[in-house]
């Protein structure tokens, strides 16, 4: 793992900082946990995955070919050369107890038949939004308030700058209090693993109440 922020006790794989080795060997492995990531298209999944993920995160990226040009609105992703066209995978270890694994949904509507695989088991999403594009994330939120799984809202900074406030973009969207929203940033670790620690939340508060 490469990071320059501080080592944090939470986020350290195989036990808390200096804990002895024979303690660690009866620890039992981390719980696996499913989590999904979701969006319009170019709004930051693969990067989100990428970012966080301790193990060289596996994509399906293929080049945009002259076809889906055609089909996929690539007006607001010009520099994006290849699109992700059966999912993202990777996954963090959240500490000893819990291991993230994270499966990022394709963004093309076409392939919406495949959601229901992605997501099945998952203990909550988080949709990421572009807030220039804002209603490319609407299948995304429909989608999980429709499954009544708990998801999040995180908005992708692209260069710093977010053209709405989080309140526009919770008025827009339409979602509930209970729906938390939240800026990060897709290519910052710390950013990522704030934002999937507000899923977990969520999740885990489900489970208890
Ligand atoms: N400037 C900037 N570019 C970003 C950010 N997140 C993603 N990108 C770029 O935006 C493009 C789309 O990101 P990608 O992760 O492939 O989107 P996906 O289609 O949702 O998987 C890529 O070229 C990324 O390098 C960001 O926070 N800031
Ligand atoms: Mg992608």
């Amino acid at each position: 793992m490469t990071t320059t922020e501080p080592a944090s006790p939470s986020l350290r794989p195989g036990g808390p900082p200096g804990a002895p080795a024979a303690q660690a060997a009866t620890v039992r492995p981390p719980l696996p946990v499913k989590m999904v990531i979701a969006g319009g298209f170019g709004v930051g999944k693969t990067t989100t995955v990428g970012s966080i993920s301790e193990i060289e995160p596996l994509t399906t990226e293929a080049a945009i070919t002259e076809v889906a040009a055609g089909v996929d609105d690539l007006s607001h992703t010009p520099r994006k050369t290849t699109t992700t066209v059966a999912m993202d995978f990777g996954c963090i270890t959240i500490d000893p107890t819990l291991k993230l694994y994270l499966f990022g949904t394709p963004g093309q509507e076409r392939f919406g038949f495949m959601w229901d695989d992605i997501v099945e088991g998952a203990v909550g999403g988080l949709v990421i939004v572009d807030t220039r594009r804002l209603d490319d994330c609407y299948a995304a939120v429909d989608y999980f308030e429709h499954k009544a799984i708990p998801f999040a809202v995180a908005v992708n900074a692209f260069d710093g700058k977010v053209e709405h406030t989080l309140e526009e973009v919770r008025w827009a969207l339409d979602v509930t209090d209970g729906v938390p929203v939240v800026v990060f940033d897709a290519r910052e670790r710390g950013s990522v693993r704030d934002a999937l620690l507000v899923v977990l939340e969520l999740a885990l508060a489900r489970t208890q109440g």
